[in-house]
């Protein structure tokens, strides 16, 4: 089978594949199908990149192939489904639950289909990506109307998952915003940053200046301090938010009922490596980030060839000069050896 390439980020991914997995099946509508069983056949073509895996020739970098194989051969000897549509619908959800895994290609066969005539196979194949994959599959998403008769979103497969729930091959650079206006700002931007480098996944890489800036929006309230840093991480998307939040709560998150009202801290994730998605819980880049004086003016001033991804990115340096930068002033520069070097 030959797989169209995916494209992910104006690159064509690599495509790992096993064709041919052969197994008895009991797949079928008629009742005997499900009792004689017969021959099933499956071609899977998993999207991902193998670059990292190629340059350090170690299999833990990349999908295993063989994983492919035993994942598509349970699911062909496994619980009868009246449809090949049910089954191939199984196998690309398994394999897309794999670590790296954008879009996967199944085709699933019934050579021996009971048909009236002479023939040679019957397939079914079906293409999902993490973002129509699987329960969200096109016009399903985000209504309720849909969500009872989806045949497979009642038997335990769980939450949907897309591009953010991926964890990187190789560690990722990652940018995040911090902002606080309440309590003693400089110290607590400062032992956020301390407390983001000790999560496992997470590396401190490079820290803005602080700046104080004029509130945006939200009610009257104090002067904020920003600053920007950039991460390594090993982190999915989600997981990396997920610890920004973890450490907002330590520092107060009852602060921050009111929408951009003032707060002892805020993280936002700007920009994980070079994704530009817009999902229900998270959208990278930052919606606003290429507009705000007091994310662009702290990045610009330590990394400014940095590339805000997206329709409205570009690079840091020259975004920086395109928007109104009063209201930002630079307070301290990052000290070196407190905050963690590259
Ligand atoms: N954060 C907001 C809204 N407005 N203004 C400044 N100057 N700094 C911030 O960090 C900030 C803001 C919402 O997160
Ligand atoms: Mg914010
Ligand atoms: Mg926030």
């Amino acid at each position: 089978m030959d797989a169209l390439p995916y494209v992910k980020n104006g690159r064509e991914l690599d495509q790992i594949a096993v064709h041919g997995i052969r197994v008895t099946g009991f797949h079928g509508v008629n009742a005997n199908e499900k009792e004689t069983g017969q021959l099933f056949f499956a071609d899977v073509v998993a999207h991902t990149s193998t670059r990292a895996a190629a340059a350090s020739d170690d299999l833990r970098k990349t999908l295993n192939y063989s994983d492919i194989a035993d994942k598509a051969a349970e699911i062909l000897a496994g619980d009868p489904s009246n449809l090949l549509e049910t089954v191939a619908e199984q196998i690309a959800r398994a394999v897309l639950e794999m670590d790296g895994v954008f879009c996967v290609d199944v085709v699933v066969h019934k050579p021996q289909a009971p048909l009236h005539v002479e023939f040679g196979d019957v397939t079914v194949r079906i293409r999902r990506d993490v973002r129509t994959g699987g329960l969200w599959s096109d016009k399903r998403i985000g209504s309720s109307a849909g969500k009872g008769d989806d045949p497979l979103s009642a038997d335990g497969i769980g939450p949907a998952h897309d591009l953010f729930d991926k964890r990187p091959f190789q560690p990722v650079d990652a940018y995040l915003a911090l902002g606080a206006n309440l309590g003693d700002m400089a110290t607590t931007l400062s032992n956020a940053v301390s407390d983001l480098h000790r999560i496992s996944g997470i590396t401190v890489t490079g820290a803005s200046p602080l700046v104080q800036t004029t509130p945006v929006g939200g009610p009257p309230q104090p002067d904020y301090l920003n600053a920007v840093i950039r991460v390594e991480t090993s982190l999915a998307p989600r997981e990396l938010l997920a610890a920004c939040q973890g450490i907002e709560m330590v520092y107060g998150g009852r602060d921050r009922a009111e929408e951009n009202g003032p707060r002892t801290l805020d993280i936002d994730v700007l920009q994980y490596d070079d994704l530009a998605e817009v999902t229900e819980d998270l959208v990278i880049p930052h919606p606003r980030a290429h507009e705000r004086g007091f994310v662009l003016v702290p990045w610009a001033a330590f990394a400014p060839n940095a590339v805000l991804a997206g329709e409205n990115g570009g690079r840091v340096g020259d975004l920086v000069n395109s928007i109104d930068t009063s209201g930002v002033t630079t307070v301290a520069e990052p000290q070196q050896g407190e905050s963690p070097q590259p």
